[in-house]
């Protein structure tokens, strides 16, 4: 049934399509702002290795990937990743080759906290996280930290994790820690990394660590003691550091953009934007905060339809609400892909009930025509990341933007043509926004170089530089990507035109 809105929006993103490419064959260089930062990301398990060194204890993906090895797409797992914990000295070697502003990376909570708690500090541990962000800062390049980037204390997680109340304070006291061990030279913090994935993939399905599978409850428990511990978090950084630090705070969520298959099912995508990524900046970056209203009645009702005493979404006392709106000096996005979304009869039944999904009550997918990367879940569109940039400045009251991930999927090999695209796509669509007036100050490439891709293993690649996973030297080498991407932080402009010479070795321009 071709409806005719569907057709027009068919044509519309076709006539759409079709003016970029013309536009992006006409345009000249395109400039970046004054004062952007542009930079390169990537995570403790996925690139450091040494996962019993030196006093560090486990965390839940090292139990995974050893009690079940072959969850993992063949079978690999981050014992020595890119054994970034001995070879930092090349990871900021890389960041000077491509000009970097800035890199980040997260902390392995379990590598300076063995025991999970303050009571022993791991000064190895400690030793190396100093020595990354002294030799960066030597070349002038600002460290920013996540805290935490799904490596729970393998303790603590025995405890329940993140669906035991009592991590807001397991949380609080490590960070604190990390504030006054790093604090006088790092100021950019991020409190958690993706809490959609940390909760959801994690808990309430069965594709990031613990594999958790409880939906529709131990989801939902988790994300309410996630929101309060950032929010404790971001006052104590608030009160307790930044008079003396002067840094700048605040969390980093995972936002795909949903497009409606046509225009009857705007209520459809915008129900599933609420439930993914509403969920947690509607309490940090509404006027009203708490769960999204339309969250709130859907899980409600579901939860008494299906005999619960209470709705399985946990409510927020009013100090709750208020300690939570507002925790955030900046709104940090993780952006890769957009989906389509309706609801018609079909849905009904088609999520196994109770579950996150099932309370959505939503049919969400590519379109098979749509250009992918390795990752099957990711398909290039960049005219959903304008959109999305868009909806945030217009539903959030024009926040400010760190753009703290970006990036595309290849397998082995150094002619990333189709990353090229992808970067290029994307820029150009965020340098509209920002003509539009979206307020964004920083943008980050997923990843400095290839690492441990959570349950695919190294079998997918987001490296700007290859990693030979066959060398015990994990051997680093630019890819097209890089080259391209050093040309843009050198010269601050989008040149669609710039080829490089990828004979040449990539290397340290002087003032770096
Ligand atoms: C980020 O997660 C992580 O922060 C990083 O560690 C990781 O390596 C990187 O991205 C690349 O994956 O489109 O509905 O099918 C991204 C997590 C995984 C979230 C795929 C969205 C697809 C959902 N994303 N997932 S859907």
């Amino acid at each position: 049934m071709l409806g005719s809105p569907q057709l027009l929006f068919y044509v519309a993103c076709f006539v759409l399509a079709e003016s970029k490419v013309a536009n992006v064959n006409r345009h000249e260089a395109r400039k970046f702002p004054d004062g952007m930062l542009l930079g390169a990301a990537t995570a403790s398990y996925q690139v450091e290795g040494a996962w019993d060194e030196d006093g560090k204890s486990e965390n839940i993906w090292d139990t995974l990937t050893h009690r079940e090895p072959c969850v993992i797409a063949e079978c690999h797992n981050g014992d020595v990743a890119d054994n970034s914990y001995h070879l930092y000295k090349r990871d900021v070697e890389m960041m000077r080759e491509l000009g970097l502003d800035f890199y980040r990376f997260s902390l392995s909570w379990s590598r300076i906290l063995p025991t999970s708690f303050p009571d022993k500090i791991n000064e190895k541990g400690v030793e190396y996280y100093n020595n990354l962000i002294d030799e960066m800062l030597k070349y002038n390049i600002q460290p920013m930290i996540t805290l935490y980037h799904w490596d729970l204390p393998q303790k603590l997680q025995d405890m329940g994790g993140w669906t035991n109340p009592h991590i807001v304070d397991w949380f609080t006291d490590y960070s604190r820690i990390a504030f006054e061990l790093f604090g006088d030279r790092v100021k950019y913090w991020f409190t958690i990394n993706e809490p959609k994935e940390v909760c959801y993939q994690g808990y309430g399905s069965a594709s990031m660590a613990p594999l958790f599978t409880m939906s529709g409850y131990a989801d939902y428990i988790c994300t309410k003691n996630l929101l309060v511990a950032h929010a404790k978090v971001y006052h104590m950084y608030n009160n307790e550091f930044r008079p003396a630090q002067g840094g700048t705070i605040g969390i980093v969520l995972s936002m795909s953009f949903y497009e409606p298959e046509s225009e009857e099912h705007a209520e459809a995508a915008e129900d599933l934007t609420q439930f993914e990524w509403g969920i947690y900046a509607n309490p940090i970056f509404s006027k009203t905060g708490d769960f999204p209203q339309v969250m709130k009645e859907k899980v409600a009702a579901k939860s008494k339809a299906q005999g619960f005493p209470r709705s399985r979404l946990p409510e927020f006392t009013p100090e709750e609400i208020e300690l939570v709106k507002g925790s955030s000096d900046f709104l940090a996005i993780n952006h890769y892909t957009t989906t389509l979304v309706y609801r018609n009869e079909s849905v009904f039944g088609y999520h196994a009930s109770p579950s996150y999904y099932d309370d959505i009550d939503v049919i969400s997918y590519k379109d098979s025509s749509w250009e992918g990367a390795a990752s099957s879940w990711l398909k290039v569109i960049p005219w959903g990341f304008y959109k999305l940039l868009t909806k945030i400045r217009e539903d959030y009251d024009n926040p400010t933007i760190f753009i703290t991930e970006n990036g595309f999927s290849t397998r082995q090999g150094l002619v990333d043509d189709d990353r090229v695209s992808y970067y290029r796509q994307y820029l150009d669509v965020m340098l509209d926004a920002i003509e539009d007036g979206s307020d964004i100050r920083v943008y980050t490439a997923w990843s400095l170089m290839d690492n441990f891709e959570w349950l695919q293993g190294y079998t997918e690649r987001f490296g700007l530089y290859e990693v030979d996973y066959e060398s015990p030297d994990r051997t680093r080498t630019p890819r097209k990507a890089a080259y391209v991407y050093k040309e843009i932080i050198r010269s601050r402009k989008l040149d669609f035109h710039y080829e490089p010479d990828m004979s040449l070795p990539l290397t340290i321009d002087e003032e770096h």
